[in-house]
């Protein structure tokens, strides 16, 4: 059988040591479900973002710092985080052409606030902002530890995978706010957050606001995901 590469979306550190770096658990959930994975430095050039599209088969956009506002049309509040614009124009850019050449997308916590950025939707600058009564979603345990449940639609591949509901990490303090067109939401929480989403007709464009990378370090039930967006990469 061909190799099926999936581009590991690339993030930078930009105070000592500079570093472009993809985290080992997002390459392990890759070769795991038999993908080779490659990890995509931070670029500015468009003619490098083209080569990244011939050289991969899909990508998987990463966890990673929040989103300037400025790109969904909001001025900075005071509860929102780091941001780099040197980071968020590279993964936009990057986005755009990957859903253009619709190649097989899973897009991870901030990955999939940049889907819905990169498509015209928005966020909240912090999950506090949505209600008084929203959930805990920054657990404060292990990495392999799950906090909350999510609750699937019928109709999508992450209901096919794992039924009505599922419990899962929640390592992210934005959400989203309003939901991009050709975005449809999958699965939310009680307290309302959009916890995974769809990209309405496209082969294959999964975002999880969950890390089920993480959670494959002590149970195997996110492989199944990797998989089929391995498999969805593989018919590219
Ligand atoms: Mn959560």
């Amino acid at each position: 059988m061909e190799n099926v590469v999936i581009g590991i979306v690339g993030n930078i550190n930009q105070d000592e040591p500079i570093a472009h770096y993809g985290n080992v658990a997002y390459v392990d959930a890759i070769i795991r479900a038999g993908g080779s994975p490659l990890i995509l430095p931070v670029v500015e050039d468009s003619h490098i973002i083209n080569d990244y599209l011939k050289l991969c088969d899909g990508f998987l956009f990463t966890g990673g710092k929040d989103i300037n506002p400025l790109f969904y049309h909001e001025d900075l509040g005071p509860l929102c985080g780091k941001t780099s614009m040197i980071l968020d124009h590279y993964q936009l850019a990057l986005f755009k052409a990957v859903r253009a050449k619709e190649k097989a997308i899973l897009a991870v916590c901030r990955g999939m606030q940049l889907m819905n950025v990169a498509m015209g939707g928005n966020l909240y600058q912090d999950i506090s902002l949505h209600s008084p009564y929203v959930l805990g979603h920054n657990q404060k345990s292990d990495d392999g530890d799950v906090c909350h449940m999510v609750h699937f639609k019928e109709g999508n591949i992450l209901y096919d995978l794992y039924g009505n509901e599922l419990a899962v990490n929640s390592y992210h303090h934005q959400a989203i706010h309003e939901l991009a067109e050709g975005l449809k939401a999958a699965g939310s929480c009680k307290d309302g957050i959009v916890e995974a989403v769809i990209m309405e007709d496209y082969p294959f464009g999964v975002g999880v606001q969950w890390h089920p990378e993480k959670m494959m370090l002590k149970d195997d039930k996110m492989l199944g995901l990797f998989k089929a967006f391995v498999e969805a990469a593989r018919r590219n």
